[in-house]
């Protein structure tokens, strides 16, 4: 026996002690894209029990993440190399900051000495400070022996109070660090309680009541947050014992089922106009809800709204009831709260949704069951609504304009947490990472809708999709272009419009590259036939879903937030538009 190296300490180092202080914390996923300095922690992950997803673009490593982080309630983690791989990391980065979505950034950056005086290392950055306007927090791990606090502050400032983005900086000497291995391991432990309940002030719930009870016209809004919360049969069981109309956010849907008799998804525009008293439940009174103002709603409208950050309250507009407070919280607080301030929606209000519900899915009845050939996005989303309510369990992932608008309007959804899409920011690109987070985080089957445009922001995540055999059928929907594909060039050389794509492109083909099937659609039939036999198959697929070019709206349902140019005889450029369906 060789006595020296039995009695001499053990080593370990920052990338083992790293990998240690993740999996303590039970965050045993990593995406990521590897190179210089980080190459080693993806493997000693790999080995030591973190499942690691190694992905084609750190962007989309960083949105995979996020899906996980929206899903489970627990930062989802990603790596980057320094620099460029860095900066492809702020995108996600940001966009999960803006959702409230908890996710880690793990970036490698080079030595500090170097990049401080501007030496010119390889991919020198300051990325600490670079990184600090893109997430609710930024943090770098120096010396070895606090690796376990900075996860640990990494893991609170994500998912503590209103969630978000987190960036953990780690150097290239502190990956490579040594320390005696027993001494590291003391220095490991499991956050306590990472998101404490956040229980708001009795008063406040009893005022909201007190207001709620008495509404003539209440609504109830459900937002990403509520979904996030994951409080479903509490926010169930007020809706249902008070009788309030509700209307879901896109991805709130599934909460209650979108077919709920108290759904008023399709009598919103009635439903806004006319409540008196709407209550907020973790939905934010932004852009996508005109901001609590204007000819959308009710002028006399009262607000309710529930949410974790007090800095949310009064954001747009005057919040007569804020509940500041966890949504779980408040939630068990508002249904118990019933017992003394009873409310109920009166049936007068419900029936005059009822009715404009009727008319409503009468006529969009009709644009899902009208043959067009080549297809448009109401009959092509017909079939996928088919799909989905046989297979209320598959997980839908939507971007694009038109095909995110119509289809967020189309497809049902029957479970919470089911639906993820562009988001807060509307943004393209994110598809394809989302559906390999859902797939990855659940192990269910996953349905990846794209526009064409949206599709090629990242379809290299195809290449993922094969390698990792997913279960996640991708459908691109081709019109030709960003919101259509028949806008003309208005100069004379003869080039593509800005707006124009590939009409006649396979992109089916690209999943055939990687070993996966494809299949082109022509037919609402194709449709339905081919994601029934994609979704059995638990294998990679990708329809090529062909409509005509003809198929869209300017901008999807948002047309109204582009700058209106000069138009008319003395306009300098007659910009004619395409524009109906
Ligand atoms: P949507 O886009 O669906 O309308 P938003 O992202 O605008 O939803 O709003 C989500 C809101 O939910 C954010 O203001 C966020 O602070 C809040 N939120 C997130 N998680 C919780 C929670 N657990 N409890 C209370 N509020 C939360
Ligand atoms: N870049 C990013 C990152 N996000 C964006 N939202 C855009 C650009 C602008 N944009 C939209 O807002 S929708 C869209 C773009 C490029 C694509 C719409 O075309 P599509 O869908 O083919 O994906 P439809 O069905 O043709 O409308
Ligand atoms: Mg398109």
């Amino acid at each position: 026996m060789n006595t020296q190296t039995s009695s001499a300490a053990q080593l370990t180092d920052g990338m083992h002690i790293i990998v240690r202080s993740l999996l303590e914390n039970g965050l045993d996923k990593m995406y990521g894209v590897v190179g210089i300095p980080v190459t080693d922690l993806a493997r000693i992950g790999q080995a030591k029990g973190i499942r690691y997803i190694g992905m084609r673009h750190e962007s989309d490593a960083g949105n995979a993440a996020a899906a996980e982080g929206f899903l489970t309630g627990k930062p989802g983690v990603f790596l980057t190399v320094s620099a460029p791989g860095f900066l492809n990391g702020l995108v996600p980065l940001k966009e999960a900051t803006e959702n409230c979505w908890p996710v880690i950034m793990i970036s490698g950056s080079s030595e500090r000495e170097l990049v401080d005086l501007g030496e010119g290392d390889y991919e020198g950055l300051d990325q600490l400070n670079y990184a600090k306007p893109f997430c609710k927090a930024a943090y770098r791990i120096d010396k070895p022996e606090d690796i376990a606090v900075g996860v640990a502050r990494a893991i609170r400032a994500a998912v503590s109070g209103r969630p978000g983005g987190v960036y953990l900086d780690v150097p290239a000497a502190l990956l490579g660090a040594t320390m005696d291995q027993a001494a590291a391991e003391a220095t490991i432990y499991k956050v306590n309680n990472p998101a404490p309940a956040m229980i708001p002030s009795q008063e406040s719930v009893t005022d909201a009541l007190k207001l709620l009870s008495t509404a003539k016209n209440p609504l109830i809004f459900l937002g990403k947050g509520a979904a996030y919360a994951q409080c479903d049969d509490l926010i169930r069981k007020f809706i249902e014992e008070t009788g309030i109309p509700f209307l879901p956010m896109s991805m709130a849907k599934g909460l209650l089922p979108d077919d709920h008799p108290l759904s008023a998804a399709s009598a919103r525009g009635l439903a806004m106009r006319t409540a008196d008293v709407v209550m907020m439940i973790g939905a934010r009174l932004n852009w996508m809800l005109n901001f609590g103002k204007g000819r959308h709603w009710n002028e006399n409208v009262k607000f309710i709204q529930l949410d974790i950050d007090p800095m949310e309250i009064d954001n747009s507009r005057k919040i007569d009831a804020p509940i500041v407070g966890d949504i779980k919280s408040s939630m068990t607080l508002l249904v118990e709260g019933l017992k003394d301030i009873p409310v109920k929606a009166s049936q007068d209000w419900q029936k005059l949704l009822d009715a404009d519900k009727v008319k409503n899915d009468a006529k969009f009845s009709t644009r899902v069951t009208t043959v067009t050939n080549p297809m448009n996005h109401y009959n092509a989303l017909g079939a996928v609504k088919k799909v989905f309510d046989k297979n209320p369990d598959l997980y839908l992932v939507n971007e694009g304009a038109n095909t995110l608008d119509d289809c967020r309007d189309i497809v049902n959804m029957q479970l919470p947490r089911h639906r993820l899409d562009c988001g807060t920011w509307g943004v393209m690109g994110v598809g394809l990472e989302y559906a390999i987070g859902a797939a990855i985080t659940t192990g269910k089957s996953v349905v990846s809708i794209h526009g064409d445009s949206a599709f090629g922001f990242d379809g290299m995540e195809v290449e993922t999709i094969c390698r990792y055999k997913l279960p996640v059928c991708v459908m691109v929907f081709n019109n030709g272009g960003i919101y259509r594909g028949d806008f003309p060039n208005l100069g004379d050389n003869g080039d593509p419009s800005p707006l124009t794509l590939d009409a006649t492109a396979h992109y089916e083909k690209m999943m055939e590259a990687f070993g996966g099937k494809g299949y082109f659609a022509t037919t609402p039939e194709e449709v339905e036939q081919f994601m029934t036999e994609a979704i059995a198959s638990k294998k990679p697929a990708m329809i090529n879903v062909q409509l005509s070019i003809h198929s869209g709206v300017e901008s999807g349902h948002i047309g109204n937030l582009n700058p209106q140019p000069v138009t008319g005889p003395l306009a300098e450029t007659n910009l004619k538009k395409a524009s109906s369906k």
